[in-house]
């Protein structure tokens, strides 16, 4: 049962908001990241609360323990519901991207391994597996694993069971959905969706895909 997540990467908010309310219905959730909030302030977080959406921060947080309880503190206070951070910053500050999520009743996922090309200079020889079991072991809800490389996220299943796998990389990167939704239980789409000539046509399908995956 997965979820379909739109990583909503657009710079006009007023783009961003119209993309996002006329996609909603297809949704489960929405996953801001550094362009729409370096361009449109933190406050857009609130601007699309009312869609009635979980929204996901996607800032990959790495950084020292400290300043990650910091960042997440602003993620949580500003409304979010998720944040994702990176895990090769190691246990302590996993732990307090973790701890402060689990603090304001929101979730933590890391990033296990990413899904371009280049990822594989360092997310390989069991980096990702290592990682996805810092995750666990922090209580982390879930890890972020490349659509691009299916073989890769049933090896990551192998170590984090029943914690959330949520996957990006579908459709424009190379991701099929239809591989990959057996295996997560949130896709992440960008591009296919937000840059197709009618973003809410597109999410429709898609998300008539996953319900079909569901009720199989
Ligand atoms: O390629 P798309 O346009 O569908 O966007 C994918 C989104 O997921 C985008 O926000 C990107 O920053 C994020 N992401 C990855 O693509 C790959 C990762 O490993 C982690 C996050």
């Amino acid at each position: 049962m997965a979820d379909l997540i739109l990583a909503l990467d657009l710079l006009d908010p007023m783009h961003a908001r119209e993309v996002a309310e006329s996609c909603a219905a297809s949704l489960d959730a929405i996953k801001l990241g550094y362009p729409l909030i370096l361009s449109a302030g933190l406050g857009i977080v609130r601007d699309l609360a009312d869609i009635g959406l979980p929204l996901i921060a996607d800032f990959k947080v790495a950084d020292i323990p400290n300043t990650n309880r910091l960042i997440a503190d602003q993620v949580f206070s500003a409304g979010f519901d998720a944040i994702i951070c990176h895990g090769f910053t190691g246990r302590d500050a996993v732990e307090a991207c973790v701890d402060a999520a689990h603090a304001y009743g929101g979730e933590c996922f890391v990033v296990a391994e990413m899904s371009h090309p280049g990822a594989l200079s360092f997310f390989s020889r069991g980096v990702a597996e290592q990682i996805a079991t810092l995750a666990v072991e922090c209580r982390a809800d879930g890890i972020i694993a490349p659509a691009t490389r299916p073989e890769r996220i049933r090896a990551l299943r192998g170590v984090v069971r029943s914690r959330k796998i949520y996957s990006p990389g579908i459709g424009t990167q190379g991701g099929d959905l239809k591989k990959v939704l057996p295996l997560v239980e949130g896709v992440i789409v960008g591009r296919t969706i937000y840059g197709a000539a009618d973003p809410a046509h597109e999410a429709a399908v898609m998300a008539a895909i996953v319900n079909d995956e569901r009720s199989s």
